[in-house]
């Protein structure tokens, strides 16, 4: 199977056995990505079941608008059942690297405020140790040389994504080079340094719940 269609398999699996067969009038997470893309065309045929979403990022929220779906401020939704979201790699614990699509922090945000966390991903995304796709980092832009220098002394590699500004007004710097064998440790430790905004990893607020095609791990 390409990965464009498995992809779509893992947005369809989510969307029938998360949304469809959830309560209706709920306010659903939606993510960001390509396989989020593929899940969100999904939702039109769920309606009912959905009162409004909450998206991760402008482009998730243009894309569910344009199908007719409100899309509300977290402050308001109050705590979410359901998150659903793809990601860029993702190992045996659930731990995930994600922010290739630089809307990392705002979809740890939606991840922190809900209760399932559902990521939905194709094969190519599953690795042994997280590490191998560069680990994204939001900085503010004046700590970016700062992180960098700290990000090489702890033997990463960072590489300032050139000409990308997060929809915080932020920059990211990418880590290259990081074979990633205690992913909620070094979460921690990144969370520690000055002018990092958010860490692409997450494994303290992990996924609860792997669809890869229409398998669930
Ligand atoms: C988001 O989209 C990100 O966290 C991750 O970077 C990316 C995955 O994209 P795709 O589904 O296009 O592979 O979920």
């Amino acid at each position: 199977m390409s990965q464009d269609n498995e992809k779509r398999l893992a947005a369809e699996t989510a969307a029938f056995k998360y949304v469809g067969n959830g309560p209706r009038g709920r306010i659903i997470g939606v993510g960001t990505g390509s396989t989020v893309n593929f899940f969100i065309d999904e939702l039109p045929q769920y309606r009912d079941y959905i009162k409004a979403c909450v998206s991760s990022s402008e482009a998730s929220s243009e894309r569910l608008r344009k199908l007719g779906f409100d899309v509300m401020d977290l402050n308001a939704a109050g705590r979410l059942d359901l998150y659903v979201d793809g990601a860029d790699e993702c190992d045996a614990n659930k731990c995930l690297i994600k922010g290739g699509g630089a809307a990392l922090t705002r979809e740890k945000i939606v991840a922190a405020a809900s209760d399932k966390f559902v990521c939905i991903i194709d094969a190519t995304k599953q690795v042994e140790v997280l590490g191998k796709f560069p680990l994204p980092i939001e900085v503010i832009p004046m700590a970016r040389s700062l992180v960098a220098r700290e990000i090489t002394a702890m033997g990463g590699t960072p590489v300032w994504r050139d000409g990308v500004t997060t929809d915080n007004g932020n920059w990211i710097i990418d880590v290259h080079n990081w074979r990633i064998a205690d992913p909620v440790g070094l979460e921690a430790k990144l969370n520690q340094i000055t002018g990092i905004v958010c860490v692409g990893l997450f494994a303290a607020r992990r996924a609860d719940v792997v669809i890869v095609g229409n398998r669930e791990i």
